[in-house]
C-alpha cells in the first residue's frame, strides 16, 4: 500500500521552483482595470545573521494579506529589497577585509533564499538594494531637490557622537544616552555637517496623523516625539554691576536675554534666570562676569554630560554669574521691590531647547525649586494652589499686582502683553542631522569651491559614486576623505581648488523613501514615474515593527511630506494603514537574543515542521500585535491540523452533507472578514473548527473542498497549492478567486427565546440565531399565548420592544 504522508520537503522543492519559474509573484506594473492594493513590508538589513522569527512573524502577515487581495481581484504591489548601506557591514569589513559590496551581495542572497524556502510571494525579480548606484542616485537627486528648495542646510549644530562608531548619531538614534547600535554612551560634539529641515514640518507631521489609520500608541509616540508646547518668548533686561560697587544702577543694560516660557502667568514669581551653559551670550559677556574662571570650568564640565544625565539629575548644580543682574520685567513695570534677579548657569537647563535660557519660578515649577532650595534663592507664591511648595497646578494669582485674584490660565496672554513679550510655539523634535563620518553609505552629492560655498553636483554628474580607494578603518574623520579617485573626479568636473563633501549620508534617508522606487524599480530617468506614482501610491498597507516609531517612521513621514511640498507629488502622507507585529519571544517568554544564546533560526524551524506550519503557527499564536511566544511543542498542533487537512482529500465525494456544506460558508465568511482585519489567528481557529466536523463526517464535494483550499492557501501555501493541482485545477491558486458564500447557508441551529408580555415570561419562540430584531418582534407577535395575554392587558397595542440578544424578548404594552 502507498504510504499517503504529507511530504512537506517534497511540496517544498516542486512548489518553489514552479512558483519561481512561472513568474507568479512578479508585479503586473502596467496592468489596467484592476484595482491596486500596495502592501509593503519594512525591508531588511542583510546582515549575516539571515532573517529572524520577527521578519518571519511580520512577512508572513504581509503575504496573507497579499494572496488574499490578489484572489480578491486586486493588482497588488508586494515588493521586497534590501536597507543594503550600514555601519555593519563596515564594521565587518574592517575585521575582515571583506568589501562590505561582497557580504551585502552574499547576505541577501541568504535573505533571499530563506524567502522562499518561507513561501513568500514578494516580487523578487524586482528586488531593490539601497547600496546599488541605480538606486542612490535617486537619493542623491533628491537631496539636490531638497537642497535646491532649502530644506536641507549645512551648519554648525551640537550634535550626539558616538566615540566608538565614530560618527555622529541623530537623537532619534540615542537611545536613554547610549548609541542605539552599540550601546557606548554618547557625547556632544560641536560638528559641521548637514541637517534635514523636519522642523519646517512639525505642525504638518502632528496633523497629518488625523489622516490615517495608524494604531493610536504609535500616533502619540510621534506627536509626544515631536513635543509641541505652546508658550512665550519674554525678554529680561541684563544689567552690569560693574561701576556700581554692587549697587545695581537699573538702566546700564547692557543685554537683552529672552526665554522660553509655557507658563508666563508666572513671571512675578520669578526670582533667578538660568541661562545653559552653551548659551552664546556667556562668551558675549565674558568682560562682565567676575568668576570667569569658574564659569568656564563649570562650563567644560558640561560638555561631558549626557543630555539625560542633565535631565534626570537629582542633584541640581550651577554657577552664578557674578557682575551681573537680571530685571524681572514684571515686577518692574508693577513698581515691586526684588526687581534685579540673579543670572545662573545650569546644565539642567538645554542648549538646544526653546532659546537655551528661563526665568526660574522655583514656586512652582520643580526643577527650579530644587536649585533655588540649595542654592539658598528666594522663592516668591504668585499661584494659590495648594500649601506646599512647589505647586504646579493652577489656581487664582497672587503677588501678581493688577492680577491678583484672577484664574492663572486666563491671564496668561495678558501676562505675554504685559511685559511685552510675543506668543511662540516650540518644538523638541530638532533637525535631523545626516552626516555621516562612515564609507558605507550614499555620498553626499555635494562640492566645495575653493571659497567654501557648496554647491549640488548636478543632476548630470548622478550617481555620484562611492569611491572604491579606500581605506575602512574609521579615525573620526570620513574614510571618503583619503580618496584620491573622489578628489580628482571633483577637480576635472569642477575645476582647481574644488573639493568633495567627504561625509556620507544616514542610512535612514535611504529607507525614507523606498517605497516610491518599489513603484518603478527600474526607471533610470526618474526616481519614479508620474504614472506610476498616481497607479501604486500611497502605500494602503504597512506592517512592520513598533521600535520604528521614531526613526523610520518619522523620516519617511517627513520625506514625504517634503516631496509634496516641493511638487514632486500629490500627497502627504505616505502609509494609509500601518500595523505594527508583536515581538518573538522564546518558550519562557524571554526575548531572543545572541547573548542569552535563545535565537530561533527561521531556517532550522522550516526544515524541522515545514514552512506552512511554520506561518502558521506564526500567526496561530495570537493577535499579530501581541507577542508571539515560540514554542516548538506548539507547532505539533498546527502540524497535526495540516495532516487532518491532507486526509481530508480521501474523504472528496460528489456531495457535501448539508452541515458541512453549512458550515464551509460560515468558515468562508469568518475568514475573509478576519483577513480583512488581520485576525489572522481566529481565522485559523475558524478553519480548524471546520476541519474536525469534517473528520467526523468524512465527505465533502470537490468544489466544497475547493473552496477550503482556497481559503487556507494564504496560510498555507505549499500544500494548498498540491490541494489544488490534486483537485485537478489549471494554473496556480493564487491565480483563482477568493470564495465567496451564500447568506442563507450560513445560519446557524435555531435558537430559543423567551418571549415576556409586561415581565412575565409568556412563551418561547424558535428563531433563526442570525434573525434580525424585526424578524423576532414579528415572530413574538405571532405567538398565539403571547398575543392572547397582549389583548388581555390592552387593546392590543404595543408601546415598546425591548430585546436582548440572542436571550429575552420583552414587550411593553
Ligand atoms: C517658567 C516656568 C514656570 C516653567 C513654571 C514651567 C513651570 P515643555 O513643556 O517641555 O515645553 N524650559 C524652557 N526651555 C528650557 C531648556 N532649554 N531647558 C530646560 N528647561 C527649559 O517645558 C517648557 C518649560 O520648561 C518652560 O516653562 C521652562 O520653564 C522650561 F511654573 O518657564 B517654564
Amino acid at each position: 500500500m502507498k504510504t499517503d504522508q504529507l511530504d512537506f520537503k517534497k511540496l517544498r522543492e516542486k512548489w518553489s521552483k514552479r512558483w519561481s519559474d512561472s513568474g507568479l509573484y512578479m508585479t503586473d506594473y502596467n496592468g489596467t482595470g484592476k484595482e491596486k492594493y500596495y502592501v509593503l513590508d519594512m525591508f531588511p538589513y542583510p546582515s549575516g545573521d539571515g532573517l529572524h522569527m520577527g521578519h518571519t512573524e511580520s512577512y508572513t502577515a504581509s503575504d496573507i494579506i497579499y494572496r488574499y487581495k490578489r484572489m480578491r481581484g486586486y493588482n497588488v504591489l508586494h515588493p521586497q529589497g534590501f536597507d543594503a548601506f550600514g555601519l555593519p557591514a563596515e564594521n565587518y569589513a574592517i575585521q575582515t577585509g571583506i568589501h562590505p559590496k561582497n557580504t551585502t551581495e552574499t547576505n541577501s542572497n541568504n535573505y533571499i533564499a530563506q524567502m522562499k524556502l518561507l513561501g513568500l510571494g514578494h516580487d523578487l525579480n524586482n528586488l531593490i538594494y539601497t547600496s546599488s548606484p541605480e538606486y542612490y542616485k535617486w537619493t542623491q537627486w533628491l537631496f539636490g531637490k531638497f537642497f535646491e528648495n532649502g530644506l536641507v542646510e549645512r551648519k554648525t549644530d551640537m550634535i550626539n557622537w558616538c566615540p566608538s562608531c565614530n560618527t555622529g548619531l541623530a537623537n532619534e538614534q540615542v537611545e536613554n544616552g547610549a548609541c542605539e547600535r552599540c550601546g557606548t554612551a554618547i557625547e556632544q560634539r560641536e560638528v559641521r555637517g548637514w541637517f534635514f529641515k523636519i522642523t519646517d514640518f512639525a505642525e504638518d507631521l502632528i496633523e497629518g496623523l488625523d489622516d490615517v489609520d495608524w494604531p493610536e500608541t504609535t500616533k502619540k509616540n510621534q506627536i509626544n516625539w515631536i513635543g509641541k508646547s505652546k508658550g512665550a518668548l519674554l525678554k529680561f533686561a541684563i544689567c552690569s554691576l560693574q561701576f556700581s560697587n554692587n549697587d545695581l544702577i537699573p538702566n546700564h543694560k547692557i543685554a537683552d536675554v529672552e526665554i522660553f516660557t509655557t507658563r508666563p502667568d508666572t513671571v512675578f514669581g520669578a526670582t533667578y534666570l538660568v541661562l545653559s551653559p552653551e548659551h552664546e551670550l556667556i562668551e558675549n559677556l565674558k568682560s562682565e562676569i567676575e568668576n570667569w574662571d569658574e564659569v568656564a570650568e563649570y562650563i567644560e564640565k558640561a560638555k561631558n554630560k549626557t543630555e539625560m544625565e542633565r535631565l534626570e539629575s537629582k542633584e541640581k548644580t550651577g554657577v552664578e554669574l557674578k557682575g551681573i543682574k537680571a530685571i524681572n520685567p514684571a515686577r518692574k513695570k508693577a513698581g515691586m521691590s526684588d526687581t534685579e534677579i540673579p543670572i545662573f548657569i545650569a546644565d539642567y537647563v538645554l542648549g538646544g531647547y526653546g532659546t537655551g535660557a528661563i526665568m526660574a519660578v522655583p514656586a512652582h515649577d520643580v526643577r527650579d525649586f530644587e536649585f533655588a532650595t540649595k542654592l539658598g534663592l528666594p522663592i516668591i507664591r504668585v499661584i494659590e494652589c495648594g500649601e506646599g511648595l512647589p505647586c504646579t497646578n493652577g489656581g487664582k494669582l497672587v503677588n501678581s499686582g493688577e492680577f491678583d485674584g484672577m484664574n492663572n490660565e486666563e491671564t496668561k496672554q495678558a501676562m505675554v502683553e504685559f511685559v511685552g513679550g510675543k506668543e511662540s510655539v516650540n518644538f523638541r523634535l530638532k533637525d535631523w542631522s545626516v552626516s555621516r563620518q562612515r564609507y558605507w553609505g550614499c555620498p553626499i552629492p555635494i562640492v566645495y569651491s575653493p571659497e567654501g560655498e557648496a554647491r549640488y553636483v548636478g543632476d548630470e554628474n548622478l550617481p555620484w559614486v562611492l569611491p572604491e580607494d579606500v581605506d575602512f578603518i574609521p579615525t573620526g574623520t570620513a574614510p571618503l576623505a583619503k580618496s584620491r579617485e573622489l578628489k580628482e573626479r571633483t577637480e576635472k568636473l569642477f575645476g582647481e581648488g574644488w573639493v568633495p563633501e567627504v561625509d556620507t549620508m544616514d542610512t535612514f534617508v535611504d529607507s525614507s523613501w523606498y517605497f516610491f522606487r518599489y513603484a518603478d524599480p527600474n526607471n533610470d530617468n526618474e526616481f519614479c514615474s508620474k504614472d506610476m506614482l498616481e497607479k501604486w501610491l500611497p502605500v494602503d498597507l504597512y506592517i512592520g515593527g513598533a521600535e520604528h516609531t521614531y526613526m523610520h517612521l518619522l523620516y519617511a513621514r517627513f520625506f514625504t511630506h517634503a516631496m509634496h511640498k516641493i511638487g514632486l507629488i500629490k500627497f502627504k502622507e505616505p502609509f494609509r494603514k500601518l500595523r505594527h507585529q508583536g515581538m518573538v519571544l522564546d518558550a519562557e517568554r524571554k526575548k531572543m537574543s545572541k547573548s542569552k544564546g535563545n535565537v530561533v533560526n527561521p531556517n532550522d524551524m522550516v526544515e524541522k515542521f515545514g514552512a506552512d506550519a511554520v506561518r502558521l503557527q506564526m500567526m496561530f499564536a495570537g493577535p499579530l500585535e501581541d507577542d508571539v511566544i515560540w514554542d516548538e511543542n506548539g507547532v505539533t498542533g498546527v502540524s497535526r491540523f495540516l495532516d487532518k487537512i491532507w486526509r481530508a482529500k480521501n474523504y472528496v465525494t460528489s456531495k457535501s452533507p448539508e452541515n458541512i456544506s453549512k458550515h464551509l460558508h460560515k468558515t468562508i465568511k469568518k475568514v475573509s472578514e478576519d483577513i480583512e482585519d488581520l485576525k489572522f489567528n481566529t481565522a485559523i481557529a475558524e478553519m480548524m473548527k471546520f476541519i474536525n466536523v469534517l473528520e467526523k463526517e468524512k465527505r465533502i464535494s470537490r468544489d466544497d473542498f475547493n473552496d477550503f483550499v482556497k481559503i487556507l492557501s494564504p496560510f498555507a501555501p505549499f500544500i494548498a497549492e498540491e490541494l489544488y493541482e490534486y483537485l485537478q485545477n489549471k494554473g496556480f491558486v493564487i491565480e483563482s478567486s477568493w470564495p465567496s458564500y451564500d447568506p442563507d447557508k450560513i445560519i446557524d441551529e435555531n435558537i430559543t427565546i423567551a418571549v415576556q408580555v409586561n415581565g412575565k415570561v409568556r412563551a418561547q419562540i424558535e428563531v433563526r440565531a442570525d434573525a434580525s430584531e424585526e424578524e423576532i418582534k414579528s415572530a413574538a407577535l405571532a405567538d398565539e399565548n403571547v398575543n392572547k395575554w397582549i389583548h388581555r392587558i390592552s387593546d392590543g397595542e404595543v408601546k415598546r420592544f425591548i430585546y436582548i440578544a440572542g436571550r429575552v424578548a420583552n414587550i411593553v404594552v
